[in-house]
C-alpha cells in the first residue's frame, strides 16, 4: 500500500455537471444505471487523453460514450478503476453495474441493515455503487430514481426533494429525488426501507416551510422525539448564531442499526447510527441524550459547513470537522450549561487527542499523507480541530469572528475549498495576522507550556514567565513555536480576581480575566501594581490545547478550587490534586490519604450553592487511562489499585455526607427531564452511590439494588447495575439476569449489557469477554455490539486489558484479523487501543509488539489496519 500525499494534490482533468442514476433496488443484486455529463475542467492540465474513473467491487454491464457502446479497446477495467481512452473534451457517460449489498460487510456504499438497504459514502465509499471521479471537488447535481418492490420496501429516500412517485407493475414502484445543490459524491445517500416516520415542521427565519421527517424501524418510532427537538433546537441556533437557514424543502433523518460511524451528513438526507436517535428515559441515559442533541445537531450544522462549503481534497477534513465540532459544541453550551460543557470538551480532548498526538499515529489537525483516509478521522482532526477554530473565534473576539464566518459563507458558497481559504477569510474580516497561527494546521503534537511566577514584594511586580516546547512527532523532529493565547488571572487573598496591569500600561483594567499572547519560544509577562502575593490561576477555560507544567502548592490548588471565578479552574484544581495524590498513591502504596483531602472533599460535596453537573465533575476522580498518561513507564496494576484504594476512602470516611447528597437528590416523583438541573441531580446522586458501593455494607447494597429494580429511568438503572456487576457475587448476577430478561428485544440496550461487563474489573474480565462473543445476541457484523464488547474491553478495562500474561493483547489481536475481512474500518479502529506500546514495561511491551507483528504478517491486509500496524512499529 503507498501514502497518499498533499504536495502532490492536483485538480481534477475533468468535472461532472450531472449524475442522473437510476437503481433497481435488491439486496442481493442491485442494478445502477449512471449517466454523468463531464466536460475537461479548464483549471487543469492537459493529461494523455484518458480518463480514469474510481470504481471497485463493481460488475461492468454495458458502457457507453454519447449513445455509443465502448469495444474492449477503448476502455480498461481493473479492481478499482475505468480507464476510458481517446475522449472528447464534453461527453456524456452511461454505464450500468451490478453490486451486491447483502454481501457487503464493510458498510461502505450501499449495504443491508437488518431489512433496509442504505449507504455510506464518505470519504470513498461512492466507487462502490458506481464509477466515478469519487473525490470532493467534483461537485454535481444529481436526479436519483429508485425502482424496487413495494412490499418490502415502500419507502424510497435519497437527497433533495422528491419530484416523482409511481406504481410499476410486478409489484413494483419508483420515486425520484432530485438535488438542485452541487455536492460532491460522498454526501449522496439512499434509503429503502420498510419504515415509520414521525414528522414535524420548521418554519425558517425568511418565511420559508420546510417539512422534517424522521424514519426508523416501525418497533421505534416512540422514540424519536428528543431527536426532533434536538433538530428544530439546532435549526434555530444555527438561524440566530451564524445567520444560516436550511435551505431545501424537506430534511430527512433516517436511524440505521449498522453502521460505522455516529451519522453523516448527507444533503437533505441524515442517516446516523441510531443510537444517536432513539431514546426514551427508561432506554437511554442522560449520556446518551446528551449525544443525541449534539450529534443531530452536528450533522445539521454540516448543511453550510461541509455541504454548501466542503472539501477540497480528504487532507482539508478538520475544515469541515472542526469547525462543525467547534459549533455543535457551542450550541450544546448554549441550550445547556456551558461550564460543564467545556469540562466534558477538554476531559474529551486530554483522554483521546493529547494521548493521539504522542503516539505512532501523531497528524497535524491538516495532516500532510495517508494510506487510508478512514483512519483519520480522528480526535486530531475532529477535536483540535475544533480547538484551533475556538482559538480563532477567541482571538477575533464575537463580532469579528461573526463576520468572518459571514465572509467565509459568502465567499466560498458552492465551492471545495481549503483550510488555508477559512484562515484567510478569519485573517480579512478581522485584520488579524495569523500567519504563526497556522503552525496549529500544520505542526502535530502538543506543546507544553511550562510557567514560572515570582513575586517581588517591594515593588509589587508579579513575573509570569512562560517556555513553550513541543516534542517531536513522527516526521517531524523539529518544531516551530506556536502561537499561543493564553488566558489567565490573579487572585487576592479574598479570592477575588486583581486586576492585570502589564508593566508600561498606564490606565488600570477591570479585574477579571485577560488574554495574554505567547509567540516565541519563552516570554516574561509582569504584572505591576500589586501589594501581596496572588495565586495565579492560569489557562482559564482552557484558551488552547496545551499542556501546562506549573509548580502550584496544594494550598494553592485548594484556594483555586474554592475561589476561582472559573469554573473549568476550580474543577481543574481539583483533577491536578487528585492527580497528585494518585500518582503519590501509585509510587507508594503505603501512602495515608490525608484528612485534608478528605475535608476539602467533603466541602465541595456539601456546598449546595453550585450547578450540581459542575459539582459531579469536580469530584470525579481521574480515569486510570489518563492517569497512565502522566506516567513515563505505565504502572497498570499501581494505578488500579490506588484509584480503588482513594475511592474506597472516599467513600468510607464520607459516608454519612454522601448518603445525605444521595438523599437529597432523590427524585420528586415528577417524570423524567432531560434538562440540566435534572441531569446534574442525577450525575451527582449516583456519583455519592459510586463512592459508597466501593465498600458497602447491607444498608448501601440495599439502597443500590433499590435503585437498579425501581428506577424509573435508564441514567438511575445503568449506574445501578454497572456498580452492582463490579461488585460481583449473586447481587450482580441476578441484576444482570434481571436487566437481560427485562430488555432483551432492545438492540441498543443489550449493547449496554455488553458494554457493563466488558467493563468490569474483576478479574475474570477477559474469560466473561470471551464467554459473551458466544452470546447468540453477539455479532461481529455489528460495530455497535463489537464497541459495547471488544472496544470496551479495550479501552475502557485497562487493568484487565493489559493483564501482565499477553491474554488481553491476544485477544484484540485475534479480533482485528477476523474483523479485518469483514469491515476493516472497525478492526482497524480497534487496533488502536494497542499502539501505544512504548509507554509500558518491557514485558508488556514485547507481548504487544509480538501481536503487532503477528497482525502485519498475515496475507491480504486491508490498508486500514496495515497503516496502523505499521506505523505502530516503525
Ligand atoms: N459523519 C461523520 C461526521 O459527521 C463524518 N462526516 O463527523
Ligand atoms: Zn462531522
Amino acid at each position: 500500500p503507498h501514502a497518499v500525499r498533499l504536495k502532490d494534490y492536483q485538480p481534477p482533468e475533468f468535472l461532472i455537471d450531472r449524475v442522473d442514476l437510476h437503481f433497481e433496488l435488491d439486496p442481493d443484486r442491485t442494478l445502477v444505471e449512471s449517466i454523468l455529463q463531464l466536460r475537461r475542467n479548464p483549471a487543469a492540465t492537459r493529461g494523455d487523453g484518458s480518463l480514469v474513473l474510481h470504481g471497485e467491487q463493481l460488475d461492468l454491464e454495458a458502457i457507453e460514450i454519447d449513445g455509443h457502446p465502448l469495444t474492449g479497446s477503448e476502455f480498461g477495467v481493473d479492481q478499482d478503476s475505468l480507464t476510458l481512452h481517446r475522449i472528447p473534451d464534453r461527453f456524456s457517460l452511461l454505464t450500468r453495474v451490478r453490486i451486491h449489498p447483502s454481501l457487503n460487510t464493510a458498510l461502505e456504499g450501499l449495504y443491508q441493515s437488518g431489512d433496509m438497504l442504505c449507504t455510506q459514502c464518505e470519504a470513498e465509499g461512492f466507487r462502490r455503487i458506481t464509477y466515478f471521479l469519487d473525490r470532493p471537488d467534483v461537485m454535481a447535481r444529481f436526479t436519483t430514481t429508485l425502482v424496487a418492490d413495494k412490499a418490502r420496501f415502500p419507502v424510497l429516500l435519497s437527497n433533495g426533494n422528491p419530484i416523482e412517485a409511481r406504481d410499476l407493475d410486478g409489484g413494483r414502484h419508483l420515486v425520484r429525488w432530485e438535488d438542485p445543490f452541487p455536492k460532491p459524491s460522498y454526501l449522496f445517500a439512499l434509503i429503502a426501507g420498510d419504515l415509520s416516520a414521525i414528522e414535524d415542521r420548521f418554519t425558517t427565519a425568511s418565511g420559508r416551510e420546510v417539512m422534517l421527517k424522521i424514519f426508523v424501524e416501525p418497533q421505534n418510532v416512540d422514540k424519536c422525539d428528543h431527536a426532533m427537538r434536538s433538530l428544530k433546537k439546532a435549526m434555530r441556533w444555527d438561524e440566530e448564531r451564524f445567520g444560516r437557514e436550511y435551505d431545501l424543502d424537506i430534511f430527512m433523518i433516517v436511524a440505521v442499526s449498522h453502521f460505522n460511524m455516529g451519522a453523516m451528513e448527507n444533503k437533505g438526507l441524515n442517516v446516523f447510527n441510531d443510537k444517536f436517535v432513539l431514546a426514551r428515559p427508561d432506554t437511554a441515559t442522560d449520556v446518551d441524550f446528551d449525544g443525541i442533541e449534539s450529534v443531530i445537531a452536528h450533522e445539521y450544522f454540516h448543511n453550510w459547513t461541509g455541504n454548501r462549503i466542503t472539501c477540497r481534497d480528504w487532507f482539508q477534513l478538520s475544515l469541515k470537522e472542526g469547525f462543525t465540532v467547534y459549533r455543535d459544541q457551542e450550541f450544546s453550551a448554549d441550550v445547556g450549561s456551558r461550564g460543564v460543557k467545556r469540562i466534558s470538551d477538554v476531559r474529551l480532548l486530554r483522554a483521546h487527542q493529547f494521548s493521539e498526538d504522542a503516539g505512532p499515529m501523531a497528524h497535524p489537525v491538516r495532516p500532510d499523507s495517508y494510506i487510508e483516509i478512514n483512519n483519520f478521522y480522528t480526535a486530531t482532526v475532529y477535536q483540535k480541530g475544533a480547538e484551533v477554530v475556538r482559538m480563532q473565534a477567541n482571538l477575533l473576539g464575537p463580532e469579528a469572528f461573526r463576520r468572518a464566518t459571514d465572509l467565509y459563507f459568502e465567499r466560498h458558497d458552492g465551492q471545495a475549498v481549503t483550510t488555508e481559504d477559512f484562515v484567510r477569510c478569519m485573517e480579512d474580516a478581522s485584520g488579524c495576522d495569523l500567519t504563526q497561527f497556522r503552525r496549529w494546521y500544520e505542526q502535530a503534537g502538543t506543546p507544553e507550556l511550562t510557567a514560572e511566577g515570582e513575586f517581588d514584594a517591594e515593588t509589587g511586580v508579579y513575573t509570569l514567565s512562560v517556555r513553550q516546547f513541543t516534542p517531536p512527532t513522527p516526521g517531524q523532529p523539529e518544531k516551530s513555536p506556536f502561537h499561543v493565547p493564553l488566558a489567565i488571572g490573579l487572585l487576592g487573598a479574598d479570592g477575588e480576581d486583581l486586576p492585570l496591569r502589564l508593566e508600561g500600561e498606564s490606565e488600570v483594567p477591570r479585574a477579571g480575566t485577560r488574554v495574554l499572547e505567547l509567540r516565541k519560544e519563552e516570554e516574561r509577562f509582569r504584572f505591576v501594581g500589586l501589594s501581596a502575593k496572588p495565586v495565579p490561576s492560569l489557562l482559564r477555560a482552557f484558551p488552547a490545547p496545551v499542556k501546562l507544567r506549573f509548580e502550584q502548592s496544594d494550598e494553592d490548588l485548594m484556594f483555586l478550587m474554592a475561589h476561582d471565578s472559573d469554573g473549568f479552574n476550580r474543577w481543574d484544581a481539583a483533577q491536578t490534586l487528585m492527580q497528585r495524590l494518585l500518582l503519590t498513591l501509585v509510587r507508594d502504596p503505603d501512602h495515608v490519604v490525608p484528612d485534608r483531602f478528605c475535608d476539602a472533599f467533603r466541602s465541595a460535596l456539601l456546598d449546595t450553592a453550585g450547578d450540581q453537573a459542575l459539582l459531579a465533575e469536580v469530584l470525579t476522580l481521574p480515569t486510570e487511562g489518563y492517569l497512565a498518561d502522566q506516567m513515563d513507564v505505565v504502572d497498570v496494576d499501581g494505578i488500579h489499585r490506588a484509584h480503588a484504594v482513594l475511592e474506597r476512602r472516599i467513600g468510607e470516611c464520607l459516608r454519612a455526607d454522601l448518603l445525605g447528597v444521595y438523599r437529597a437528590n432523590a427524585g420528586d416523583g415528577s417524570p423524567y427531564a432531560f434538562t440540566p438541573q435534572a441531569v446534574g441531580r442525577r450525575a451527582i446522586r449516583n456519583l455519592a452511590l459510586h463512592y459508597l458501593m466501593q465498600a458497602p455494607d447491607a444498608e448501601i447494597l440495599g439502597l443500590c439494588q433499590d435503585q437498579f429494580a425501581n428506577g424509573d429511568n435508564m441514567t438511575d438503572v445503568m449506574a445501578a447495575l454497572s456498580l452492582l456487576a463490579n461488585h460481583g457475587g449473586t447481587e450482580g448476577k441476578a441484576a444482570l439476569e434481571a436487566f437481560y430478561r427485562r430488555w432483551s428485544k432492545e438492540s441498543l440496550v443489550i449493547d449496554k449489557w455488553f458494554a457493563v461487563q466488558a467493563s468490569c474489573s474483576r478479574e475474570d474480565a477477559l474469560n466473561q469477554v470471551l464467554h459473551l462473543m458466544e452470546h447468540p445476541d453477539f455479532s461481529l457484523r455489528n460495530p455497535n455490539r463489537v464497541r459495547s464488547l471488544i472496544g470496551v474491553f479495550c479501552n475502557a478495562n485497562q487493568v484487565r486489558f493489559h493483564a501482565p500474561d499477553g491474554g488481553g493483547y491476544r485477544f484484540l489481536a485475534d479480533r482485528v484479523l477476523e474483523l479485518d475481512p469483514l469491515n476493516p474500518q472497525i478492526a482497524s479502529r480497534l487496533l488502536k487501543s494497542m499502539i501505544r506500546w512504548r509507554r509500558f514495561d518491557r514485558v508488556r511491551q514485547s507481548l504487544m509488539c509480538a501481536e503487532l507483528h503477528r497482525i502485519l504478517d498475515t496475507e491480504e491486509l486491508s490498508k486500514d489496519v496495515y497503516e496502523v500496524a505499521s506505523k505502530a512499529l516503525e
